[in-house]
């Protein structure tokens, strides 16, 4: 079989090309990972292409990618990544073994990439963001020339045959190359995370030697009855460390809150200013019980989260800047907050100033803001879905129009505007649960932020809507608790629940997706009684 047997040969001298390939672009990613250590962490390949990736996803895919993969669509995004760039490294490798020149051009090529994809990310802070892409790909390119080289043939003297491997290639040679490479990139990449992670020393450290101050304007004590006591219901206050994260950050900003500023400037503000954090710790501060919810969160989703925030009243610092909003003859009627990292999130400047607790958040739960959620301080508007309101890691607030200029998830097919739908959850029975027939407490949240929740109503199959058990309403921008005493017959049975508002308005059954502005519709689950 002519066939198999010079398939297996062209397989055996191919066979040095994928370990050649991988090596290379291993050297590249840690060669990469030093000059980042030394540039900026942000402008690591990795990290740089995935945000061009994310960037570029169209809404649709976002939305898929996080009700998919959930909080963990940014590792599956770098997993792919690798997986990718491992395939081409294979065949980058088998193709150096015969032309090596083309083969280290083409892990120059990907060079290009990863700089074209650190220039163009909205955080780029210039041509250094560059390096770290180029001179890993210098590095992967002469790794890749010269363990190719090792890994063809050599001219074997007449007579001797001891050197060469059983398919004409000097084995030892290249192990010996390939060990030395290997060490040396490991070397470079582990001193490149060493760098990277002292810097972020400095930003720890800074957050842990910040003492919150104590409100001004203390958050109002939550009603009796707030919180209900029924299994498998959420927690009326989220811990921090449970709480939903939505972002665009493959590394999570860790800023330093010593050198950290905000900027308040643009249309019609007279009296532009630069805030230290320490200047805002001054001012009074108000402490609030705020609901914040993601415009992806699908009916029933859990990318919702009710923390106790800590933070400077934002409407003051405008007025002060000589902001009038627009239903006082202002012109500029959209806020653009502006993050470290280049998101920006447009706000409407009537909102943020009608009085509600619109806010520059420092604490949440009694603790300086985490990392994961925007320390030092991140933007919140009650009412409003946080791709429009809730600005983490802020750095920059721009007074312009709606006409004049659309942030990053606008010109992503997004909403300009988007108000929070009233929306009510089932939490237990969880679906497709098997419960024991009898009494079974029904129980969830609901939540209309700025007009609270007045009606929580149960329908089992197709019966008559019931009245849920409201827990007390802590305010009117929280979520509130409620449940139901349910007497289950044998069988499968269909539960939906819906919420009225504090407009008297009732939960629209109209089914509506995550975009452009916030899914919509009833929340059923289906569970068999036993
Ligand atoms: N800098 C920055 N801020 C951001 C985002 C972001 O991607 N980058 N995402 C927004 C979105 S879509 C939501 S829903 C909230 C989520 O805040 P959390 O992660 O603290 O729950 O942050 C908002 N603020
Ligand atoms: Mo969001």
């Amino acid at each position: 079989m002519p066939g198999v047997s010079s398939f297996r040969s062209t397989l055996s001298r191919a066979a040095p090309g994928a370990p050649t390939g991988l090596l290379a672009a291993f050297t590249a990613l840690a060669v990469a990972e030093l000059v980042a250590g030394l540039v900026r962490p942000a402008a690591g390949p990795v990290t740089v292409v995935g945000g061009a990736v994310i960037d570029r996803t169209p809404a649709a895919v976002k939305d898929f990618a996080i009700r998919t993969f959930g909080e963990n669509d940014k590792a599956v995004l770098r997993l792919g990544i690798l997986a990718i760039l491992a395939l081409i490294a294979v065949a980058l490798g088998v193709l150096a073994l015969s032309h090596r020149r083309v083969g280290a051009a083409g892990v120059l090529l990907f060079g290009g990439v990863g700089s074209a994809s650190a220039l163009g990310r909205p955080d780029s802070t210039g041509l250094g963001d560059a390096l770290p892409s180029l001179v890993g790909a210098a590095a992967g390119a002469v790794a890749l020339y010269l363990l190719a080289s090792k890994a063809v043939p050599s001219p074997v003297p007449a007579g001797v045959d001891g050197e060469t491997g059983a398919y004409g290639w000097n084995r030892r040679g290249f192990l010996t190359a390939a060990g030395v490479t290997a060490a040396a990139a490991t070397s470079a990449g582990a001193l490149g995370r060493f760098l990277t992670s002292r810097r972020d020393q400095g930003a720890v450290a800074s957050r842990e030697a910040l003492v919150l101050p104590s409100p001004a304007s203390p958050a109002p004590a939550a009603p009796e009855g707030t919180r209900l006591k029924v299994p498998g219901i959420t927690a009326f206050s989220t811990p921090s460390r449970d709480f939903y994260r939505v972002d665009t950050a493959l590394t999570v900003p860790r800023i330093d809150a010593g050198t950290w500023r905000l900027r308040i400037h643009g249309k019609e503000v007279t009296r532009p200013r630069t805030y230290t954090l320490d200047q805002l710790l001054a001012r009074p501060l108000i402490e609030r019980d705020i609901t914040l919810t993601c415009v992806s969160n699908e009916v029933g989703g859990p990318y919702v989260g009710n923390a106790r925030w800590l933070g400077v009243p934002l409407a003051e610092l405008l007025r002060e800047a000589g902001v009038t909003p627009p239903s006082g003859g202002g012109k500029a009627d959209q806020l653009v907050a502006r993050s470290v990292d280049g998101m920006t999130l447009g706000s409407p400047v009537e909102d943020v100033m009608d009085g509600r607790d619109a806010m520059l958040a420092v604490g949440m739960n009694g603790q300086p803001l985490p990392f994961d959620h925007g320390f030092p301080v991140r933007m919140l508007v009650p009412g409003l879905y946080g791709y429009v309101s809730a600005c983490k890691w802020i750095t920059d607030i721009e007074l312009t129009t709606f006409d004049a200029y659309d942030p990053y998830w606008v010109k992503r097919t997004w909403a300009r505007k988007a108000p929070i739908k009233t929306q009510s959850r089932i939490d237990t029975p969880k679906p497709f649960a098997r419960p024991a027939a009898g009494t079974v407490i029904v129980a969830g949240v609901a939540w209309a932020q700025r007009r609270g929740i007045t009606r929580v109503e149960i329908r089992m199959d197709d019966g008559p809507w019931q009245d849920a058990d409201l827990a007390a309403q802590a305010g009117v921008d929280t979520w509130r608790q409620w449940s139901h005493r349910w007497n289950a017959t044998p069988g499968g049975h269909t539960i939906t629940v819906r919420a009225t508002d504090g407009t008297g308005q009732v939960q629209t059954e109209q089914r509506a997706r995550t975009v452009p502005d916030g899914a919509s519709g009833w929340h059923s689950v289906f569970v068999t009684a036993t």
